[in-house]
């Protein structure tokens, strides 16, 4: 809620009546306004006058932007042919139509090439699939009635803020909190109890609490027979898996796995909430695949608050007419470019067409995209024609040869469809566009204007696309109309009290049933069961790369009180392997991997097993000052299937900084 006095909003609050939220900001959002108002806000459309990457730029008018812009990419796609415009964008804005929906009109009816954006969630949502059929679970409100919580690779006091005070919820009425991270994060020291696994052996954890579920006589055999096929399959793979077996893999003694197992099967109703931290590794889909299991062999879905929790994003964009928004119609066949690949694509002069344009908005790809240095090399190529939109300069905009400036979610209108919960809501502009800020739509329709393109559908309103995403005729949107969400600000889908999805199977799979054994896998060349998928292995220690409390991704990093607040990149490692390197708290040490090195202040951390080290993602400076983030030293690994990237399977050697000559 934002208050507005001569046209500048004054003070911006959470809205008390929101059942989720409950009037409490996040430790980012709560500086909103600093950002909206922040003088280094981009005010008009700026041109490049010195090299890439420095950030030298002088105003122009939208009309001179627009008409360059317009007359290069044309060029362009006649010489080349349009998929030589390559579109970069990812979630920036969260919003429905100003995340995608007129640039996906114009880009895809040109026939540009399409990125498939897989960064966050998507890994995670094709390995849920195999096993469930999609990859969200219950409600994740109905925590309240669980009796025993697993946040799984989550640090929720962190990323996901507002649901902590539902988990304290379920606590004071009993229920168990454990928490599974490699790390000793501010979630895990409120655990009951903390499973310290080490990186990536999740799938193999969950198979051997399926050996010992299976083994004991603590599957529901019922709901197993009923609602799921492949089990008789599952037992066979399942016995390789014993906990003494597994302890060395997991990192776990036996006797905790055993526990674990026993405890989880028995006390229900059991939810698993799993966020992104274990979708960032080689084995990523498998990780997901097998743990969405769990709930099958202990029928967990049966109960109300049992099953598993994931984001809730798939569930409203079900429920609205997407295509409607997209209009896949209009849209040109056209290759496919993966955006963890941006930098081998920008410097791959054997693809053809080779990417001669870029069009980056809602996106931070120089900060937050793996391997940063062949990232920087091609948005330094002399002949790409770069375009960012952004309400920043960002690391990304240095390079760029037009910055167009963005608005904040301020002001501009979209709808948006939550993450973490049901509740829909609409987000209404409370100020005018900043300078001669615009929003995406906006500059979408003048983008087609300057391109000379004349089709309506090009030039939809805000408003139009809007009600004709509600106007889905989806059930849980009945009574959800624009005028009431202008009204009340948000509004629950229509699930009804006591959704339970799975209570009675009914998994969109293609047999129809939780598929522990899955033939469409088989059918694409992988494993039709589940496994611990392959565990990356590197010399050296393994890097995870997280978010930080005062940033939203690389969002906030540019801003003063941001940045003291997370201070100088720094790198956390347990004391063994600080010994072994010689290096100590406050070193500023030398750190690297196959891709890139860069400087950190060593901290020496009892929240770290041996073997892990821990660094802050989102700012692009390292300890000496030059400009690299934790990207500089991640691979472009795809995971297994649902192609994402192995960002946290990133092996790092540490040493003491040599001296600076
Ligand atoms: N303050 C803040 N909040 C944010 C964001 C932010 O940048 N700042 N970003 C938002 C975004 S885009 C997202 S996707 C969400 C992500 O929300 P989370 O998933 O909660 O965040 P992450 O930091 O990616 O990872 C969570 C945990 O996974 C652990 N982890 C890493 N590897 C493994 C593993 O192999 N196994 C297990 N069990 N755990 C592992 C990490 O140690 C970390 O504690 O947060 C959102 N919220
Ligand atoms: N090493 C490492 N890398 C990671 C991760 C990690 O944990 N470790 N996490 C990954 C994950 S989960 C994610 S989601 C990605 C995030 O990757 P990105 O989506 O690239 O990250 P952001 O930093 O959030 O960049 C969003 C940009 O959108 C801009 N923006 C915000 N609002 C608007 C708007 O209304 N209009 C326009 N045009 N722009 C706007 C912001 O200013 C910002 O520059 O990073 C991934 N990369
Ligand atoms: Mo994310």
């Amino acid at each position: 809620m934002v208050d507005v006095r001569d046209g500048k909003a004054e003070t911006l609050a959470g809205d008390p009546t929101h059942p989720f939220t409950r009037g409490t900001l996040c430790a980012k959002v709560n500086h909103y306004l600093e950002r909206v108002y922040h003088p280094d806000r981009v005010q008009h459309p700026l041109k490049r006058i010195g090299p890439k990457g420095e950030a030298h730029f002088a105003r122009v008018t939208w009309d001179e932007a627009l008409a360059d812009i317009a007359s290069r990419w044309n060029t362009i796609a006649a010489e080349s042919g349009p998929e030589a415009i390559l579109p970069h964008s990812s979630a920036g804005v969260q919003g429905l139509i100003q995340t995608s929906s007129l640039d996906a009109r114009l880009l895809g009816s040109m026939g540009c090439s399409n990125l498939d954006r897989n960064i966050c969630g998507a890994v995670a949502s094709a390995g849920m699939s195999a096993t469930i059929g999609v990859g969200s679970g219950i409600d994740p409100e109905e925590v309240v009635h669980s009796r025993y919580i697993v946040l799984w690779g989550t640090n929720t006091i962190h990323t996901n803020l507002h649901y902590w005070p539902l988990v304290r919820e379920a606590r004071s009425r009993g229920a168990r909190l454990v928490v599974v991270d490699p790390i000793r994060t501010r979630t895990a020291q409120e655990a009951d109890w903390h499973l310290q696994i080490k990186p990536a052996s999740d799938a193999a954890l969950a198979m051997s609490v399926m050996h010992v579920m299976i083994r004991d006589g603590l599957v529901d055999r019922d709901y197993v027979a009923h609602y799921a096929v492949g089990y008789d399959a599952l037992v066979e793979r399942a016995r390789e898996y014993s906990p003494a077996t597994m302890a060395a893999v997991v990192g776990l003694p036996p006797e905790d796995i055993e526990r674990f197992a026993r405890e989880y099967a028995t006390t229900q109703p059991s939810l698993l909430r799993p966020l992104i931290g274990i979708e960032h590794h080689r084995n990523g889909a498998m990780q997901f695949r097998a743990l969405a299991c769990l709930p099958v062999l202990s029928g967990a879905w049966k109960h109300r608050g049992g099953g598993l929790a994931r984001s809730t994003h798939a569930l409203h964009f079900a429920t609205l007419a997407m295509d409607r928004v997209l209009m896949p119609e209009v849209h040109k066949p056209a290759r496919v470019l993966n955006m963890r690949d941006i930098g081998n694509d920008l410097c791959n002069q054997d693809l053809r067409p080779q990417v001669r344009a870029l069009m980056v908005y809602g996106a931070n790809p120089m900060v937050s995209m793996p391997n940063q240095n062949r990232i920087r090399q091609g948005l330094l190529r002399g002949d790409l024609f770069t375009v960012v939109h952004d309400l920043f300069i960002t690391d990304t905009a240095r390079y760029a040869d037009y910055v167009l400036p963005a608005t904040s979610q301020i002001e501009h209108l979209d709808l948006s469809p939550a993450w973490g919960h049901l509740y829909l809501a609409l987000n209404r502009p409370a100020i005018a566009p900043c300078g001669e800020s615009v929003s995406n739509t906006e500059l979408f329709r003048r983008l087609a204007a300057a391109l000379g393109r004349t089709e309506p559908y090009l030039f939809e309103s805000d408003e139009s696309m809007l009600r004709a995403a509600l106007a889905s005729g989806h059930p849980w949107l009945a009574g959800i109309t624009y005028e009431r969400l202008w009204e009340e600000g948000h509004v629950r889908l229509n699930c009804g009290d006591d959704w339970r999805p799975f209570a009675a199977g009914g998994f969109p799979t293609r047999s129809g049933k939780a598929e522990l054994y899955s033939e469409p896998l088989r059918e694409a060349g992988l494993d039709p069961l589940p496994s611990s998928g392959d565990l990356a292995t590197g010399d050296g220690l393994q890097l995870i790369t997280g978010k930080t409390l005062h940033f939203l991704n690389s969002g906030y990093s540019h801003m003063d009180r941001h940045r003291r607040r997370e201070g100088e990149l720094f790198i956390e490692l347990h004391a063994d392997d600080a010994r072994q390197r010689g290096v100590a708290t406050g070193d500023v040490v030398r750190v690297s991997s196959e891709r890139g090195e860069l400087h950190a202040i060593c901290r020496v951390s009892d929240r770290l097993r041996p073997g892990v080290a821990w660094m802050p993602f989102g700012a692009l400076t390292d300890a000496r000052g030059t400009r690299q983030g934790v990207n500089a030293l991640t691979p472009e690994e795809p995971t297994d299937w649902g192609g994402g990237s192995g960002l946290y399977d990133t092996f790092v050697e540490v040493a003491p900084a040599r001296a600076t000559g």
